[in-house]
């Protein structure tokens, strides 16, 4: 290691992201130390029996395919795929009626993003199992994931934000969650020449507030930030509480070839917000209503529908306006993650391009501010003396350090991209305890609890990037993978692989108790105000208004009612208002029309779901149930007749008893 950090001294910048990306990217060597072999009990201690439950949920990003995937730790076992910001065949989410506005931007229906960074609510610093919350990347924004059902409530869009990579991350008690913006852009937007970044590009951080009742999401204000790229985030603990932390890169302001013009400062900055000061400001009128255009879509759980809802304008306070709001925090090298330790006190760096970590002291900050220990300006923010403000450096620990996270015991473990592996070290001594490889090129890693202020000591999960040998190949693209270590001895301990779904980033994990409890067994029947739903058998009807066509259509093991339609008509615009009548536990049944271009639907008990369906040619079409519910469920089927468009066969429906013709 020693080797590496001089070479990294001597290397000019755009040499060193050749060895950035050669060392990523050929790791199918030999394993390294300890490489595969595995302590003689490490089955039994991530087994968990048939019939048994795990002890932690993991909530992983999906990355690129822009879903959550939630894991049972430590079995590794794949329980759910959350559709959050991507449609969803499994589940017809952002196909069916009911689900189709969450997925409305000002652009349009986006059907995918991409999505990183989970945050599960927190009270008081722990996590309290109510909500998650995780961005989309690429078309900003932050869902919120509703935890007692497993789906997505509110998808509220970041206005003046492109690249919404520093979010969600929230407050202690989920006052506020943070979204900085990794790209820089003109700010209302305007078509400008793209050398003219330095004059014209700024960064916008969004605060979003939450009801902390509902969990609703408002944007309260931005802050209008230089144009530089907003990495990541996090936000203060405890004694740091009312203040948030971004990373930056790119404080060159370069607009081209940024892998060497980005990474020639041998400092970037951690941008210090004080939202409590930035509250004031915000009281005092000093925002400015800046034009925006932006969605706020939700799921009423009563209606089941979701709405999609567009906004126009957004509050803005400019730093150099409101003094005290802002500091910048001189940061080697390109820094990625910033993490607070659980006591508040330290702001722990990664920078991709240092030999070392640093991490800032918060209580030194405060001093230096007092101080006036300054050097220099950005935009009217006060930069701090780098050495005013330094808690603490861990020396030469690794290559290419990502992020922090921390345990019970006043431990830290930072993953490192480069040299592929976990570093354990001491938060305050700042000596290096342990280290262990990771298969392969590690990017986030997660402590169940690790960004609170109460961690879980038993388990670290490493999110790696580059899998190569470690399953059987499945094409060019080997599955994702994770890996869990045991963190509960004085060593680290590879205790399992398992595959992901997506490319997790980062991950959150919390006690599978606090989320358990929560859980909706069904939805009641009574309490479905949904404008098309149905409560019994004797409501299903047809219904027809011009060339729509409405289905009011029931299911309970093991028919829908009615199952016999007649009189639609080609060219018709059909709507199946399904309704699940049942009142029990893990009863879905699910609809399928011949020829539907759309999704199934998989509708939970008590619940009402849309299916718009076209029908193109004259003739008799099946539907059916398409989840496996019952000894007859291969019975659970019926027919529709479609008829010519002038053709008079008379509307009717029917379960059993067919009715005269009239
Ligand atoms: S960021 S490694 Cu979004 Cu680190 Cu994924
Ligand atoms: Cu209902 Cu199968």
């Amino acid at each position: 290691m020693k080797n590496f950090s001089r070479l990294l001294q001597l290397l000019p910048a755009g040499l060193l992201v050749t060895l950035f990306l050669a060392a990523s990217g050929c790791q199918t060597g030999p394993k390294g130390p300890g490489g595969g072999t595995l302590g003689g009990n490490a089955a039994s201690r991530v087994y968990v029996a048939p019939g048994q439950h795990d002890e932690f949920y993991a909530f992983m990003s999906g990355g690129f395919s822009g879903q959550i995937g939630v894991y049972g730790l430590p079995s590794g076992r794949l329980l759910r795929v959350v559709p959050v910001f991507s449609v969803d065949p499994e589940k017809g989410y952002g196909f069916n009626e009911e689900t189709k506005p969450m997925l409305n931007t000002s652009h349009g229906f986006i059907p995918w993003d991409d999505s990183h960074h989970p945050a599960l609510s927190q009270t008081d610093g722990e996590t309290d199992g109510r909500w998650i919350f995780i961005n989309g990347n690429n078309t900003p924004r932050i869902a919120r994931i509703d935890l007692s059902s497993f789906e997505t409530a509110e998808i509220i869009e970041i206005p003046n934000s492109s690249g919404n990579h520093s979010s969600p991350y929230l407050t202690q008690s989920t006052e506020y969650l943070m979204a900085g913006t990794r790209f820089s852009v003109p700010i209302p937007q305007k078509d400008v020449a793209l050398n003219t970044y330095a004059e014209n590009f700024k960064g916008a951080i969004s605060f979003v507030k939450v009801d902390p009742k509902t969990g609703h999401m408002n944007i309260e204000f931005q802050v209008l930030m230089p144009g530089i790229d907003y990495d990541l985030a996090s936000c203060g603990k405890k004694v740091s509480h009312g203040w948030s932390f971004f990373t930056s890169y790119n404080t060159e302001m370069a607009n081209t070839l940024l892998e060497v013009n980005a990474s020639q400062n041998d400092k970037d900055f951690i941008a210090a917000i004080n939202w409590k000061k930035a509250e004031e400001y915000l009281a005092q009128g000093k925002a400015k209503e800046f034009p925006a255009n932006y969605v706020h879509n939700i799921y009423d759980e009563s209606t089941q529908m979701a709405t999609s809802k567009t906004l126009n304008s957004v509050k803005v306070l400019i730093p150099s306006e409101c003094p005290g709001m802002v500091y910048m925090l001189p940061t080697p090298k390109s820094p990625h993650g910033v993490d607070v330790n659980p006591t508040g006190e330290y702001i722990v760096a990664s920078g991709k391009l240092s030999t070392d970590l640093t991490a800032h002291s918060f209580e030194k900050m405060l001093k230096a501010i007092e101080d006036k220990a300054f050097d220099g300006e950005v935009d009217g923010i006060p930069i701090l003396k780098f050495d005013a403000v330094l808690g603490g450096t861990v020396k030469d620990p690794g290559l290419g350090p990502l992020h922090t996270e921390f345990d019970n015991k006043g431990n830290a473990y930072t993953s490192f991209f480069i040299s592929s592996e976990i570093v354990k070290w001491k938060v305050g001594t700042w000596e290096i305890l342990d280290r262990v490889p990771t298969y392969y090129s590690i990017g986030h890693l997660m402590v169940p609890g690790g960004n609170s202020v109460k961690p879980d000591g038993k388990y670290v999960v490493a999110l790696n990037k580059i899998t190569k040998d470690r399953y059987l190949p499945t094409g060019p693209e080997l599955t994702q993978s994770a890996q869990l270590y045991a963190i509960d001895g004085d060593k680290m301990e590879l205790l399992l692989d398992f595959p992901t779904i997506g490319e997790p980033h980062y991950a959150q994990g919390i006690a599978a108790d606090k989320i358990k409890s929560r859980q909706v067994q069904y939805f009641k029947l009574d309490d479905n105000k949904h404008p098309h739903s149905i409560k019994s058998e004797k409501e299903a009807r047809v219904v027809r208004e011009g060339n729509t066509v409405r289905v009011y259509m029931t299911m309970i093991r093991s028919h829908f009612a009615p199952d016999n339609i007649e009189g639609i008509k080609v060219g018709d615009k059909v709507y199946f208002h399904v309704t699940n009548l049942e009142q029990d536990f893990d009863v879905p049944h699910g609809f399928a029309v011949m020829g539907a271009n759309n999704a199934e639907l998989l509708i939970m008990p008590g619940q009402t779901e849309t299916l718009y369906w076209e029908p193109k040619k004259e003739g008799v079409i099946p539907f059916y149930c398409t989840d496996f519910c019952s000894a007859l469920h291969q019975e659970m089927q019926g027919y529709i007749r479609v008829s010519a468009a002038n053709s008079n066969t008379p509307l009717r429906s029917w379960l059993n008893d067919e009715p005269p013709v009239q």
